[in-house]
């Protein structure tokens, strides 16, 4: 395996025909960024791709120069390395590092959230990316989940320097421009003045280190402008059972003032930000050479939501009285010899039934409900009751019990793992999330044994 000077020193005066291109890693503003492998070694590049023509009709072409700029700049390991550059008729090329994990942002979104070291440690390597970035005089501006790649050995690599600012010698802001990064991650300064100082990154880095924790960002609204209203107000709120640790370091970054943001040149730099509680067990001389805590999900205490009150008009434990052990019974599907879908009579009386008495079978397509009852869905922080209805389609719906409207499904799959974490709390792992579900009355056994006979009915049916 080349190392980074090695491939550098190797890749003098490339071009297009010296490469095999292969799939799309990501779409930028100009430009495509797609995975290259070098013919005469086989060393895998992302190659972002821009056409010369876009750039200029676009006027863009001082921001590619800023950007190459800065890329040249940038030779530390936590940031995607720029090896080479070269062009044709239509199209300039740049060859990049090759991040083989790909954007944070799927992995977050499969768990919900990160546990606390998890958090802990992506959010040292972003911290001392920034170190870093500072120290070179440069803002990257639009720091953000989707900006933050995992290399093959899942350390932190950050990129996408299109709309960074090299500060001239003696300032710490930048001239006001027009630039406002991305909606959920912009600082107050950047919708006010237009400023951007080195303090607008510690603003989104209070931005991520939130949203690894809670699953969700802290500034979000129904639109732009909701979402900079509460920014521009500091207006944010930290869920119950947040880690004091996690809470006290985002209060202290999280300020509209960006000279009192912790990590600020006015507050001592980033000396003091690494020295907070919360990174009291990280050794920041080694980071990059420590194996990365692999990913994991956060899971809220289970009292956490203890104010959960069972809702009006359902019984105590919400279970339908279509409970599934029975239809399953009913149906000869306990056993491994009936089809699973048959269009037995029984399973049409029991569908009638169902029909005329269950007020979850509107939501259930024809199907017959093998077990409905109440669940706590937990993304994060966040907790949704609902009705988990689990029919023989086999499907796995999910219904709003008091607006009585269908709010989703869980996709099947025969990939699904099913995980049972105590008599109340089981997973269902689908291959794009995990589903974090608590049954209040106690049942977790009997979803879990329900979903993997239909998995073996199913796949023995197929
Ligand atoms: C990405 N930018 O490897 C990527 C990259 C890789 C995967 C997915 C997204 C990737 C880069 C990159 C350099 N090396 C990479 N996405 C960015 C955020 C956007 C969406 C802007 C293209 C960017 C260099 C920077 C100058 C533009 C990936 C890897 N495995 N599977 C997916």
């Amino acid at each position: 395996m080349a190392d980074d000077n090695q491939k550098a020193k190797a890749d003098v005066g490339k071009k297009k025909e010296d490469f095999e291109f292969a799939k799309i890693l990501g779409e930028g503003s100009y430009s495509t960024v797609v995975l290259a492998k070098d013919k005469s070694n086989g060393q895998k590049y992302a190659m972002k791709i821009l056409e010369k023509k876009h750039i200029i009709k676009e006027k863009k072409v001082a921001y590619v120069n800023r950007e190459k700029e800065v890329l040249s700049k940038i030779k530390h390991p936590l940031f995607v390395r720029l090896y080479f550059t070269f062009q044709d008729s239509d199209k300039l090329y740049f060859g990049l590092s090759f991040a083989e994990r790909g954007e944070i942002t799927p992995y977050l979104r499969k768990v919900g959230c990160f546990d606390e070291t998890c958090t802990k440690f992506y959010t040292a390597e972003i911290v001392e990316a920034l170190d870093y970035l500072h120290q070179l005089r440069i803002i990257h501006r639009d720091l953000k989940p989707e900006n933050i790649l995992l290399n093959e050995q899942w350390h932190v690599q950050i990129t996408d320097f299109g709309t960074a600012k090299v500060l001239e010698p003696g300032s710490s802001q930048c001239r006001a421009d027009s630039f406002v990064g991305t909606a959920e991650y912009v600082s107050p300064e950047l919708l006010t003045s237009k400023n951007a100082c080195y303090a607008s990154d510690l603003w989104a880095l209070g931005c991520i280190l939130f949203q690894f924790t809670a699953g969700f960002p802290p500034f979000h609204g129904a639109n732009e402008y909701q979402c900079f209203q509460k920014i521009t107000k500091g207006e944010y709120s930290i869920p119950d059972g947040f880690p004091a640790p996690i809470a006290d370091l985002i209060e202290k970054i999280l300020i509209l003032e960006p000279t009192e943001r912790l990590g600020a040149e006015e507050k001592g730099g980033f000396g003091p930000l690494k020295q907070h509680d919360f990174f009291e067990d990280i050794k920041w001389d080694t980071l990059m050479e420590q194996k990365p805590p692999p990913i994991k999900a956060y899971l809220p205490g289970q009292d956490l939501h203890s104010d959960m009150n069972v809702l009006d008009g359902m019984d105590a434990d919400g279970q339908d009285d279509f409970d599934g052990s029975l239809l399953l019974a009913g149906l000869g599907l306990a056993d491994q010899s009936k089809p699973l879908a048959s269009q037995s009579d029984d399973r049409k009386a029991l569908l009638a039934k169902q029909e005329s008495n269950s007020p979850w079978s509107p939501f259930c397509n024809g199907e017959l409900i093998l077990k409905a009852g109440l669940v706590d869905k937990r993304k994060g922080f966040s907790c949704k009751r609902r009705q988990l209805i689990c029919t023989d389609g086999p499907h796995l719906y999910y219904v709003d019990p008091v607006a009585m409207v269908l709010k989703g499904e869980i996709p099947w799959s025969e990939h699904m793992q099913l995980e049972m974490k105590n008599f109340k709390t089981f997973f269902i792992h689908t291959p794009n999330r995990t589903y974090f579900l608590e049954d209040p009355s106690g049942e977790a056994q009997q979803w879990v044994t329900l979903i993997e006979n239909l998995q073996k009915k199913k796949k023995s049916v197929n």
